[in-house]
This record gives structure tokens, sequence and C-alpha cells, in this order.
């Protein structure tokens, strides 16, 4: 029997073929389950703080699973703080309309987002007008892979974090990997055929542990995501820089399109929230709405 005093506390980062891979101060460790917790799906699942029983060698066993604060579904991640979402500044052209989705997501599912933008090496005036438009809101972050430009400061926001890489194919993300953890060799440059021919497989993933503390997760890039299903009047509170307005509106569920007296509306009159912003707004507020006639 195991002494409960000897119990280590870790955090899965795989879980591949059965076993479930817990890193701790002392590095990983190749664990089972103990019985009862093999017999709930989803019991264990990558991100989540274990108290294991170390075993022979660089073996042990998961004893317990600490409270989980989040669940990630897309990739399944407990514990995750933040999402890093990446899209690059050209090759591929940063698509706002996809952005605000990612960015609506991470809202939606309790998860800070911060944005990236990656090869700004190759960017021009008019992109780098793009980021501007974002600093107010939301943390942002400027990279080059290629050069190293930024990468200090995107290290520095994933210290001690459990973070989500996330964005569309192509646009760096196994490649800012790949240059802020020595030794790690993601593939990178690579279109997927899984991807291209729109199969689904499984994809394992893995927290890779920062040198200064956190975990780091990988993620294909999905070149489309679709808006969650959410109600159009809550659409709004998702917006940082716009949900703050609703609370003077006329009409209560006011969706902030064509109503009188909409306190959003008057913010963008008055230069208080950007227009090109209230424009995306539009944009989603539409799908949403098209989406429920169908
Ligand atoms: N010029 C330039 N090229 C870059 C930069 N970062 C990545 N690349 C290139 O962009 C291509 C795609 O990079 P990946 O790291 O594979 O992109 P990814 O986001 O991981 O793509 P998926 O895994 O398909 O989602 C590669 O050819 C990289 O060399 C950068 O900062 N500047
Ligand atoms: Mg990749
Ligand atoms: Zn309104």
């Amino acid at each position: 029997m195991n002494n409960q005093d000897n119990l280590i506390e870790g955090i899965v980062v795989k879980a591949y073929g059965g076993f479930f891979y817990v890193y701790d101060d002392q590095g990983m460790r190749e664990c089972t389950l103990r019985g009862r917790l093999r017999y709930k799906k989803q019991q264990v699942l990558v991100g989540d703080r274990v108290l294991m029983a170390p075993g022979q060698g660089r073996g042990g066993v998961v004893e317990d699973v600490l409270p989980r604060r989040s669940t990630l579904t897309r990739p399944v991640v407990a514990n995750v703080d933040q999402a890093v979402i990446i899209f690059s500044l050209r090759d591929p052209e940063p698509n706002p309309g996809l952005l605000e989705r990612f960015l609506i997501t991470a809202a939606l599912n309790g998860i800070a987002p911060v944005i990236c933008f990656n090869k700004v090496d190759l960017a021009t005036e008019r992109q780098l007008e793009l980021v501007s438009n974002y600093r107010e809101y939301y943390p942002v972050v400027v990279t080059s892979a290629k050069t190293g430009n930024g990468l200090c400061l995107l290290r520095e926001t994933l210290n001690g974090k459990i973070s989500v890489f996330a964005g569309p194919s192509g646009v760096g993300k196994s490649t800012i990997l790949n240059s802020l953890i020595p030794g790690l060799k993601q593939k990178t440059g690579e279109v997927s055929a899984k991807l291209k021919s729109g199969r689904h497989t499984t994809r394992h993933i893995e927290l890779i542990p920062l040198a200064g503390g956190g975990f780091v997760a990988d993620t294909p890039g999905f070149s489309n995501l679709d808006l969650p299903d959410i109600k159009p009047e809550d659409l709004a509170g998702l917006f940082p820089d716009i949900g703050g307005y609703q609370t003077n509106c006329f009409f209560t569920g006011c969706l902030h399109y064509k109503e009188p007296g909409c306190s959003i509306k008057e913010a963008v009159e008055q230069g208080k929230i950007g227009e090109a912003r209230y424009r995306q707004y539009l944009e989603s507020l539409a799908q949403l709405i098209d989406r429920r006639k169908r």
C-alpha cells in the first residue's frame, strides 16, 4: 500500500498509449492510473495536477487528480491560463474576422487571450497599422521567429503559466516554439496532408516545459473556426472594448444594431469605440443570426 506522505505532486504533460507522463521538479515519470481512476472517461487530462506514487526508476502511479480550474475542449487541455493566438503579418495575411473568432472563443472559454503577430520581418506599414488597432484592448506581442525579434517578450508572457498556441496554419507557431525552446524539434513548414483532405485524426497534445517555469502546447493550425454557439445578445459582452458600454442601452437585449437609444452606437459616434471594431462586431452578429435562421 502507498503511504499518502510519499505522494508527489506533478502535472500531466502527455497521455499516450495508456500511459500518463507526469512532470515534477525532478523531471518526467511514466505513470499508470490507479484502478478507480480508470473507469471514468476523461478522468485524467493533459494539464491536470495530480498526486502520484513514485515507482521503480522513472515510473509511477497516478493516485489522485487535484481540482481542475478549467477545461479547454479543442484541444482538450485542463487548467489552461492563456491562449496565445498567433497570426502572421504576411504569408499568410492576417484575417481579422478569423482572429475575432479566436478571441471570442477564448473569452467564452474563460481563457485570457494574448495576440502574437509573427513574421514582422515581412511586414509593411499597412499590416503594422492593424497591430495598433488591437493593442488598446488585448496584450499584443510582435515577433519574428526568423530574426528573434520580440521572442524575449513572448518568453516573459509565457513564464509560469500554462499556455496554448493557437492560430491558422503556416503562421509560425511551431517555428516560434522551436526558437523558444532549445533542443525542441517540432515539425515546421508543412501543410499537413490530413488538414488538406479535411480528415480529422486524433492528435496527441503535449505540454512542453519551459525553462522559466510554465508549459506551452503547440496545436495544428486550423484554417477556419466557426463562431461558438452563443446567443446574439451575449456577443457584445465577449468584446472587451465594446461590452462595457452596453449597460446603458435603452432596450434590454439590445443587439446594438438598429435599436434606438443604443449606448454602443453612441460610443462609436463619439469615437470611443473604433469603427473597424464595431464593424467586426456587426459581422459576427450577422453570422450568429444567420446561423440561427437555418
Ligand atoms: N519570414 C518569416 N518566416 C517565418 C517566421 N516564422 C515562421 N516562418 C516560416 O513560416 C512557415 C510556416 O511555419 P510553421 O512554424 O510550420 O507554421 P505553423 O503555424 O506551425 O503551421 P501549422 O503547424 O500548419 O499550423 C515555415 O516555412 C517557417 O520557416 C518568421 O517570423 N518570419
Ligand atoms: Mg505547426
Ligand atoms: Zn445597444
